[in-house]
């Protein structure tokens, strides 16, 4: 009877949620259980039984978020998130956490406890070194960016999903989140580190140049039903340990521009590589800058590879064409990486690769560091087509500072 009705759950109801509504305890198992979610969005409970090594977590969308009262929340975010979580499965099997059971009246997903692997950005935070991290990523965003556009998809299948995964709240805290709030100077939610105030209001407020391009940018997220996206795919959305990698919390998918998630990536690499500038941590800076190059190069070479398999649009196959296509993916993933790199800044959802920055000046000059080269992104993202392109940015920005 309990759980016929929707509340917040604590610790203890999440045990007894698994006992009677998961068939993956025994029923007499003794179970202890902690609530670890970080996030800003969800509570999530990871349920352990004391004898044997079996676990498994259960995540429960609420229906406000955790950051902040002032974001009234569907919790369909939550079915969203089951049924991408078990799409994106078939599309890149061990990439993706396996889903047991989803609840719609508890608004609860159980899955896979990945304990043994580390929240991404945590790694990044110590200095951590990947070595399988751009080959995974990039098998992760091409199967499930490509495979559901309309150059692989049934268009009429495709337009289900489009209708299925509509998920009008979840983009609407993107478009003002990433889009509107970190680029005007009044009805924001910003959070401006005070000592880079009035470097903010010039640099970013007063930047006409610059609030046109968003302008753009953000009608192209409104508007291109290209691909399934993650919709919120950095470091703390990925789980990692040396030989594996997973991708975690699709709640924020749609059908938008590819190139989100792949900006989503390369800004939040940018995060670390930011910190590790801070710290004096040359050996990372090293790896993230190969990395992310590695991202761009990996990621095209296997789309083009994957097109030519699975394309099946007629007109996609004609001479020219998926390369036009892949230049336009590699624009907005520009576009989108300067975008998260100015609003992880100055709005209201800070990254914690910048935040750690006790001191005051390391702190400025590495938020100053990601704008400065974060407009650059926006601004010629046009020119920007390989790897090196991106690296040449960010190295040009870290001499010029
Ligand atoms: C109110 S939610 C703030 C941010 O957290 C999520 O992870 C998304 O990135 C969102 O923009
Ligand atoms: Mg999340």
């Amino acid at each position: 009877m309990k759980f016929e009705k929707y509340f917040t759950m604590e610790e203890a109801d999440a045990i007894e949620y698994a006992k009677e509504r998961l068939d993956f305890f025994e029923a007499d198992e003794e179970l202890t259980c902690k609530e670890i979610g970080d996030g800003n969005l969800n509570y999530i409970f990871k349920v352990d039984s004391v004898n044997r090594e079996k676990s498994v977590i259960i995540k429960q969308s609420g229906p406000v978020a955790r950051i902040s009262d002032e974001f009234k929340l569907s919790p369909d975010r939550n079915r969203i998130e089951y049924e991408i979580l078990k799409f994106q499965r078939e599309l890149a099997a061990e990439l993706v956490p396996k889903v047991y059971n989803y609840d719609p009246i508890m608004n609860c997903t159980a899955m896979e406890d990945l304990s043994d692997h580390v929240i991404m950005r945590t790694e990044m935070i110590n200095h951590k070194k990947f070595k399988k991290f751009a080959d995974d990523i990039t098998t992760f965003m091409v199967n499930t960016l490509l495979l559901t556009s309309d150059v692989c998809m049934e268009h009429k299948e495709k337009k289900g999903f489009v209708k299925n995964f509509i998920n009008p709240e979840l983009c609407e805290i993107s478009e003002d989140l990433v889009y509107t709030e970190p680029f005007s100077d009044v009805n924001n939610r910003n959070d401006v580190f005070r000592p880079n105030a009035s470097w903010v209001k010039e640099n970013i407020y007063l930047d006409e140049a610059l609030k046109l391009e968003t302008a753009k940018l953000k009608f192209e997220f409104m508007n291109n039903a290209q691909s399934l996206i993650h919709g919120d795919l950095h470091t703390g959305s990925i789980f990692i340990k040396e030989d594996s990698t997973k991708v975690i919390d699709p709640e924020f998918a749609f059908y938008g521009p590819m190139g989100y998630d792949i900006g989503n990536v390369i800004a939040n690499l940018i995060f670390a590589w930011v910190n590790a500038d801070a710290f004096g941590k040359d050996e990372q800076k090293n790896w993230l800058e190969e990395t992310i190059a590695k991202v761009i190069d990996l990621f095209k070479e296997k789309f083009l590879k994957l097109w030519d398999k699975r394309a099946t649009e007629y007109t996609a196959k004609y001479k020219g064409f998926k390369e036009y296509y892949l230049n336009t993916v590699l624009r907005d993933t520009a576009g989108v990486t300067g975008l998260e790199g100015i609003r992880r800044i100055v709005g209201i959802a800070h990254v914690k690769d910048i935040t750690i920055i006790e001191d005051e000046e390391r702190r400025m000059r590495a938020e100053r560091l990601c704008m400065t080269l974060s407009k650059k992104f926006i601004m010629r993202r046009n020119e920007l087509k390989t790897g090196r392109d991106f690296i040449n940015i960010i190295k040009e920005t870290e001499k010029n500072l």
